[in-house]
């Protein structure tokens, strides 16, 4: 995170901030029950180019969280009624990782052990009030920065970097990969012959024929699970009825074989060929039978799908 419009007080002590590659805009949700505070807080921020939303109590901040998606640093103060700021703390870790959140607290209170009790809920830094303007600009960038490279180790760990679509490691963390509960099913897609694909255009063809397929997986299935297993290979997972998942791969595939690309002037056409399975035993067994389908689906001849 850098200031873009860093008060000259803060220069004096803050070196220029090394930008990270994905350093998005961060949206602030700025919780005090005093409405004076949280318009300082706010214009404290605000001059920072953060987008800030406000709430009066915990309880209230809690309610903001099911409205607003794609909050990333949470200011609270302490006391409040309804719930304070350690237990809203508290309820926030119990969804959100550090690393998708950031949280300071801050308070007026002259318990001792409110720093403490903040850190132990789950908070990334606490200042106590009133605090100096110049601190609390440092203490803001050194939580935005933790932040900004937490979530890019998080895509540098769970994202294919070619296609950007979800690679092997975050498909065997995912929830729904793990648990057994309600309908799932899978399946794996190759493309078909694309070693020729390569060899015929070039690789960096073939790459933005990947690019492309992982994109039109994504826009085909944006309620499935989506990853890059390897190569020319990708696996969805399905979290409903498998009549309906056979459906959709059946139009996905007769899309793609319809389908003419053109990749920097050259006319592109490719096909698929899928492995479908019904998940009623472990993730292995049936990528294991998804497989075996896929083969069979090569064997046949190719673009064209075995359950
Ligand atoms: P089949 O129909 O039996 O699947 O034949 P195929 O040629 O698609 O399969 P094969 O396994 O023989 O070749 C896969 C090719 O995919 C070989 C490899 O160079 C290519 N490949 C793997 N990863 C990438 C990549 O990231 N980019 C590009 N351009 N090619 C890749
Ligand atoms: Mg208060
Ligand atoms: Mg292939
Ligand atoms: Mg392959």
């Amino acid at each position: 995170y850098i200031p873009k419009d860093s008060p000259s007080c803060i220069s004096s002590i803050i070196p220029i901030l090394k930008r990270l590659e994905n350093n998005g805009e961060h949206k602030a949700l700025v919780v005090d029950d005093s409405i004076t505070a949280r318009k300082y807080i706010r214009s404290l921020l605000e001059r920072q180019y953060l987008t800030v939303v406000e709430a009066k109590n915990g309880e209230q901040a809690l309610e903001v969280f099911k409205k607003e998606r794609d909050i990333s640093l949470v200011i609270t103060d302490y006391s409040m009624p309804e719930r304070d700021g350690v237990s809203l703390v508290k309820e926030l870790r119990k969804s959100y990782r550090p690393g998708q959140l950031a949280i300071i607290g801050l308070s007026a209170s002259d318990e001792a052990a409110l720093t403490a009790k903040f850190l132990k809920a789950g908070a990334n830094d606490f200042l106590k009030k009133p605090f100096n303007q110049e601190e609390f600009y440092c203490r803001l960038h050194s939580t935005l920065n933790i932040l900004d490279s937490e979530r890019n180790l998080y895509k540098l760990a769970n994202e294919d970097y070619l296609t950007q679509s979800w690679n092997r490691r975050y498909f065997f963390d995912h929830q729904l990969v793990k648990s057994h509960k309600g309908p799932r099913c899978l399946a794996l897609l190759d493309i078909d012959n694309f070693k020729q694909l390569n060899d015929t255009y070039g690789h960096h063809i073939g790459d933005m024929v990947l690019i492309e397929l992982a994109n039109t997986l994504r826009n085909y299935f944006p309620d499935a699970l989506v990853a890059r297993f390897g190569g020319e290979e990708f696996c969805i997972l399905y979290g409903n009825s498998f009549q309906i998942f056979s459906q959709r791969l059946e139009v996905l595939r007769r899309d793609i074989a319809d389908s003419e690309f053109t990749i920097l002037s050259n006319l592109i056409k490719y096909t698929i060929s899928l492995g479908v399975v019904n998940l009623d035993a472990g993730i292995h067994e049936m990528l294991k039978r998804a497989d075996a389908c896929l083969y069979q689906a090569k064997a046949k001849g190719r673009n064209c799908m075995v359950s």
